[in-house]
């Protein structure tokens, strides 16, 4: 059948463009090098901008690329209103905005305000003396009752980092403790004062008044903290777990409607914002993303990406269930569908690759790639590309520590090996799940370096450019790429794909997911199967027509009953009433 484009669509507003709109992410330092250094930079993403228009995605979400010791690769800001000389200039970077503007898309930055740098001019100022202006910027506390600073148990809680340790870092200058979630180079900042809040959002302003299109906003449901700061219950470390104490606290649907009214109210424009929120539940999703409440456009929920996640946590991995997948973004669809809305994601530079992770990356890597791709974006959501998603890049065959770079997997290793547990067991850990595999460079083509460098990449290149490229796929009808490239297509110009209401079927199934999409008449019926064995599934489609698969040839149903191959997915359309 041959598409058109369709008209804009009626049941959504300008401002609501993002329904139906395509996200890529890119993380600057592995995309694509420009100099020879061996860090990405944003010469070249301006380079590659074909690529993604190729593809045909609407919007970019830029990874950090402000001022920054790196400490956690740019998710620790030393300077939010400069570009870290790494990745170029300000004069680079409006270069590129305007190139992306140019070309039609949009750009999103990432705003990083639950913590800075310990070398942020804040931060400097706020530890300095216990009267500085600053220092109630941040979270200082002395040390526990009874304790001497630096005494064993002394921190102010007894939470525990997401880089392992405690959240408290002992400043020498005044002898008080600092609170940080994640490294100790990323102290948090306290939102419950009013000079931290109006700071960020003038930050913002700048950035909107310099033509930006909107923000990621990271952990941005850790902003709100109960002040009393209570102790977490004890977890498999031995330090307690305080996320309860400063996930989704007090007053952070206070602070998302006053950030909303500061920055975006009454400004011209077609904004996006989406809010990064590890632990956020459907429910509380709901009130984030309801448009009368003015919050957010979206969150990133985690659901989906914490279902492997073992007793002791991500690098105590579990065997996935297809079927926990299964209701999971099953219940997402149904719960976010008339208020709120979802974005919708399988991987990005804090998770594994998701061919790796959720589908089989040996026999059947390019179906069951596609297979992933077509479930997740036929959903009703905002779908994001992470970086090289889209040509199938995997998981990478890291031999030792030598080869990673991210602090949570090295601190997770130095802790194993600190405490006499098994190394090997903490390798295999961070082979299956650990960061650096979604944070090799982007696969350009099977030359040395996969073509994202001329001098040595800052993370090894994984040895499977050779055959898995972006060069090879452009033109092969097959290949992920082009996949890829025919479901958002299919998201341009069928508005029951953005706009079409959700229907699970087959909910019992085991490895099939299948579902329905309906809106005016026009229904979708989305089949995949999610598994290495064939499956045979009841499922009449007699009334349908064929609108996409990832196998060819494909064989047609025979009484109502669907023979699926591993890892084939299709999907089917109907416009006659039912
Ligand atoms: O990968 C994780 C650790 O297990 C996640 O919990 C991650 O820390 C969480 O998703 C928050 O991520 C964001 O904030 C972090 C940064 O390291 C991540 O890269 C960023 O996406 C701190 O800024
Ligand atoms: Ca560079």
């Amino acid at each position: 059948m041959t598409l058109t484009r369709t008209d804009h669509d009626t049941t959504t507003t300008d401002a609501q463009w993002w329904k139906s709109a395509v996200v890529y992410q890119i993380y600057p330092r592995s995309f694509a090098d420009s100099n020879g250094d061996g860090i990405g930079d944003l010469p070249g993403i301006r380079s590659r901008l074909d690529h993604l228009q190729r593809l045909g995605i609407d919007v970019i979400w830029l990874s950090p690329i402000y001022r920054s010791p790196h400490a956690d690769n740019g998710y620790d800001i030393s300077d939010y209103q400069d570009i870290d000389p790494v990745f170029g200039t300000l004069a680079d970077f409006d270069g590129l905005l305007a190139d992306v503007h140019q070309r039609g898309m949009k750009l999103v930055m990432d705003l990083v305000v639950n913590h800075t740098s310990d070398e942020h001019p804040w931060f400097r100022e706020s530890r300095s003396s216990s009267d500085n202006p600053k220092r109630d910027w941040y979270w200082w506390r002395p040390a526990r009752d009874g304790f001497e600073p630096g005494d064993p148990g002394a921190e102010p809680t007894n939470w525990e980092s997401f880089f392992s340790g405690p959240t408290w870092t002992l400043d020498p200058i005044t002898g008080e403790y600092y609170l940080h979630l994640f490294d100790p180079k990323q102290p948090d900042l306290n939102w419950e004062n009013p000079e931290v809040r109006h700071a960020v959002y003038a930050m913002m302003r700048w950035w909107l008044d310099r033509g930006v299109d909107g923000f990621r906003m990271d952990v941005i449901n850790l902003i709100s903290k109960d002040t009393t700061l209570p102790d977490g219950a004890p977890g498999a470390s031995g330090l307690g777990n305080g996320f309860p104490h400063y996930a989704n606290g007090p007053r952070i649907h206070e602070f998302m409607q006053e950030m909303h009214r500061e920055v975006f109210a009454g400004r011209d424009g077609q904004y996006l914002t989406v809010g990064e929120m590890p632990g956020v539940t459907w429910q509380d999703a709901v009130l984030f993303t309801d448009p009368a409440r003015h919050e957010l456009d979206m969150v990133f929920q985690f659901e989906h990406v914490n279902l492997d996640h073992g007793p002791g946590g991500k690098f105590d991995p579990r065997p996935l269930r297809v079927s926990d997948l299964k209701a999971s973004l099953g219940r997402w669809q149904r719960e976010l569908g008339t208020a709120g809305w979802n974005s919708l994601y399988l991987g990005n530079h804090d998770q594994p690759r998701s061919v790796s992770r959720f589908g089989d990356d040996g026999a059947h890597w390019r179906e069951s790639a596609t297979a992933l791709a077509t479930v997740l974006h036929m959903h009703r959501g905002t779908p994001y590309v992470y970086q090289g998603e889209e040509i199938g890049m995997t998981n990478v065959p890291f031999a030792t520590a030598e080869d990673l770079r991210d602090i949570e997997s090295l601190n997770h290793y130095r802790k194993t090996v600190a405490t006499g547990q098994d190394p090997e067991r903490a390798m295999a850990a961070i082979r299956h799940i650990g960061r650096d595999n979604a944070r090799t460079p982007v696969q350009w083509d099977d030359g040395p370096q996969a073509g994202f460098t001329t001098g040595t990449a800052w993370i090894g290149v994984n040895p499977n450019h050779t055959w898995l490229n972006a060069a090879g796929q452009y033109d092969d009808p097959e290949s992920v790429f082009c996949h890829y490239q025919r479901l958002i297509e299919l998201r341009r110009t069928l508005p029951v794909v953005a706009h079409g209401d959700f229907q699970m079927l087959l909910a019992d199934h085991p490895a099939v997911y299948a579902y329905q999409r309906q809106r005016e008449g026009t229904t979708l019926l989305v089949v995949a199967n999610l598994a290495s064995e064939q499956a045979d599934v009841a499922l009449d489609v007699e009334h349908y027509d064929l609108l996409l698969s990832n196998i060819e040839p494909y064989t047609p149903s025979t009484n109502g009953q669907l023979v699926l191959t591993p890892w084939e997915a299709r999907i089917y359309i109907t416009t006659s009433p039912r």
